[in-house]
């Protein structure tokens, strides 16, 4: 009887160790017939103690055999296992799809800001670059706005303390050292416009320019709103430029990124370094024009600031009033990337949130 069950054991083991394709299911077969516990031939041994001692014997020895052969066909089993495992290796079948390989991108501002200068280099601008780090000087006295000047309200600055360098600089959120001569008062450049002072010191009119580039501002933040965001300067110098230029160059670029349907509207402003300045903004293509938390809720959005460049600006380029006129403005890059790609809210451009990233 015990020696039918313990051949009936071995027989089904080796016949399912046969068919076993995998290193998992071979360890559990070798649990259910040898398992120190639950093994079914670990049971039948636990009743080896109702039989005679010679019956013991014969079970004993028997049951020792059907063990052992089981454990050298698992052996054998594995070694099989183990050969097949390396010849798929080696056949590696390069041809299957493999996994994705997530690769950046650029971030939409400069995708955007690539966009733009195209329109003005496809018009014959030049690309002109300047320093994050400004002096006051260049910032605000060259642009006409003179010191104690309410007008230097308009752009909230950080300064940089002084006897720290632009590589290493330390912010002062006030107004900086009053008895600093303004030639080396650090600040961070609240607008791109010192740009074109510094452009004309090595050009001669007639110049078409523009200067994109981050800039800095010490005020509350919203959506519509960040304390560093980026610009992008325009200017244009020669014999004969009116305001009429300005405006025309302005819809042509509106027109070209937004479509034929994109309206701009032209306000009266006042900025120190242009005479006539205008204010230019946009439909809101968030909520199109209905009046939005990105808007400010009337439907237009703030999206540049130009005018005819100031004649006492003009003279501090060293070039002749009387000779030369030109037209200046600067746009909010951020604004315009939203309102063409749809995006409510500037603060995620500067959030490092890849999902954010990740959409463009
Ligand atoms: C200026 O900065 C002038 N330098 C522009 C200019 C250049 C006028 C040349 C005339 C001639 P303003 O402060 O308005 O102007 O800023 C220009 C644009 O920057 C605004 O129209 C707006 O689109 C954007 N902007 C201003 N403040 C912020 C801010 N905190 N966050 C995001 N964008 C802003």
């Amino acid at each position: 009887m015990i020696k039918d069950s313990l051949n009936k054991i071995k027989d089904k083991a080796m016949e399912e160790i046969k068919n076993v394709s995998n290193f998992d299911l071979l360890e559990k077969i070798q649990k259910k017939y040898l398992g120190r516990k639950e093994g079914e031939l670990t049971k039948i041994l636990k009743n080896l103690k109702n039989l005679s001692l010679e019956e013991k014997k014969i079970i004993g020895k028997l049951a020792n055999e059907v063990k052992l052969r089981i454990e050298s066909e698992a052996k054998k089993k594995i070694q099989e296992l183990k050969i097949k495992a390396e010849a798929l290796e080696e056949n590696f079948d390069i041809t299957l799809p493999g996994e994705k390989i997530e690769i950046g991108h650029l971030h939409p501002l400069t995708q955007f800001t690539r966009k733009i200068t195209d329109v003005f280099v496809s018009m014959g601008f030049e690309i002109v670059d300047g320093p994050e780090a400004e002096t006051e000087e260049y910032n605000f006295d060259l642009l006409n706005i003179p010191k104690e000047h309410p007008s230097r309200d308009l752009w909230d600055t950080f300064y940089i303390k002084s006897g720290n360098s632009p590589e290493s600089p330390e912010l002062d959120l006030g107004s900086g050292d009053s008895e600093q001569n303004s030639k080396n008062k650090l600040l961070l450049r609240t607008h791109t416009s010192p740009v074109q002072l510094r452009a004309m010191e090595k050009r001669k009119p007639p110049v078409r320019l523009i200067m994109p580039g981050r800039v800095f501002r010490h005020e509350a933040t919203d959506a519509g709103h960040e304390t560093t965001f980026h610009q992008l300067e325009g200017l244009v110098i020669g014999e004969n430029i009116k305001m009429t230029d300005l405006i025309g160059t302005l819809q042509y670029f509106v027109k070209t990124i937004f479509g034929e349907s994109a309206k701009i509207r032209v306000r009266p402003n006042f900025f120190p370094f242009t005479e006539p300045s205008i204010e230019v903004d946009m439909t809101c293509l968030i909520c199109c024009g209905k009046g939005c938390g990105f808007c400010g809720g009337d439907g237009w959005i703030e999206t540049l600031g130009a005018g005819m460049v100031h004649p006492a600006v003009l003279k501090n380029m060293k070039i002749d009033p009387n000779k030369y006129s030109g037209f200046a403005f600067g746009m909010g890059v951020d604004r315009l990337m939203m309102l063409y790609y749809g995006v409510n809210d500037i603060r995620l451009s500067y959030s490092g949130d890849l999902r954010f990233i990740k959409q463009f």
